[in-house]
């Protein structure tokens, strides 16, 4: 086994995070692609509680959630650091990243999975935390907040093609293209047009079945 397995999904924006971490700082590790319609062995054994990705294994040991992991990450391979020295700022990012998991996932979901007035008020609800991210986000990537946002600059992109709406137009926008023209995001990222193909293919199941 190697010192540093990555069990993750080539869709996954939290799997993302983490890749980009680990090449940031320079880790080498074993990628360990995930089905979750068939879950391996592993992956139950080691994330029994969500059996979701992202799972990092080092040194043996399971390490569980996205966020938790990029600290871990941070601690434990320290250059360069994904956060500054600060404590206020570094609970600062913190805050944000929490903020950004929590609501963007549950607007982005409801963007993708919905139709009519429910994606419509995920599209407004979404359209704010953008506003409020706007204020609060500044040019100083790689930190841990900004791999947070920045992992999901392709999945902006697949629920703008599905929506036609312009979800990104503020500051964030520019912010998300230059992020992407990082060399570490350009070999992560998936492919617009892959992923695109994908969101619509899940999209189409639960629409089928909300259409009376
Ligand atoms: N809060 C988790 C979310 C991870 C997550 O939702 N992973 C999805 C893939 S994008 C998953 O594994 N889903 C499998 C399932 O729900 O059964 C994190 O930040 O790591």
């Amino acid at each position: 086994m190697a010192d540093v397995e990555l069990y993750g999904m080539s869709a996954s924006t939290f799997s993302h995070r983490i890749e980009i971490a680990l090449k940031i700082k320079g880790v080498a590790y074993e990628y360990v692609e995930e089905d979750l319609q068939n879950k391996s062995q592993n992956l139950l054994q080691y994330n029994p509680i969500y059996e979701k990705v992202p799972v990092l294994i080092h040194e043996g040991k399971p390490l569980l959630e996205s966020l938790i992991i990029l600290k871990y990450i941070d601690e434990t391979w320290k250059d360069p650091p994904l956060l500054s020295n600060d404590p206020y700022n570094r609970s600062r990012v913190r805050f944000w990243a929490n903020f950004i998991n929590q609501t963007f996932m549950q607007s982005s979901k409801s963007i993708l999975l919905c139709h009519g007035d429910k994606q419509e008020k995920a599209i407004v609800e979404f359209v704010e935390n953008i506003a409020m991210l706007d204020k609060e986000i500044v040019k100083d990537f790689p930190a841990a907040r900004d791999l947070v946002v920045g992992s999901r600059s392709r999945w902006v992109k697949v629920l703008e093609k599905i929506t036609g709406v312009k979800l990104v137009t503020t500051f964030i926008s520019s912010w998300l293209e230059a992020f992407e023209d990082l060399e570490v995001a350009k070999v992560t990222l998936p492919d617009v047009d892959k992923y695109f193909a994908r969101a619509v293919a899940v999209r189409e199941k639960p629409l089928a079945s909300t259409i009376d």
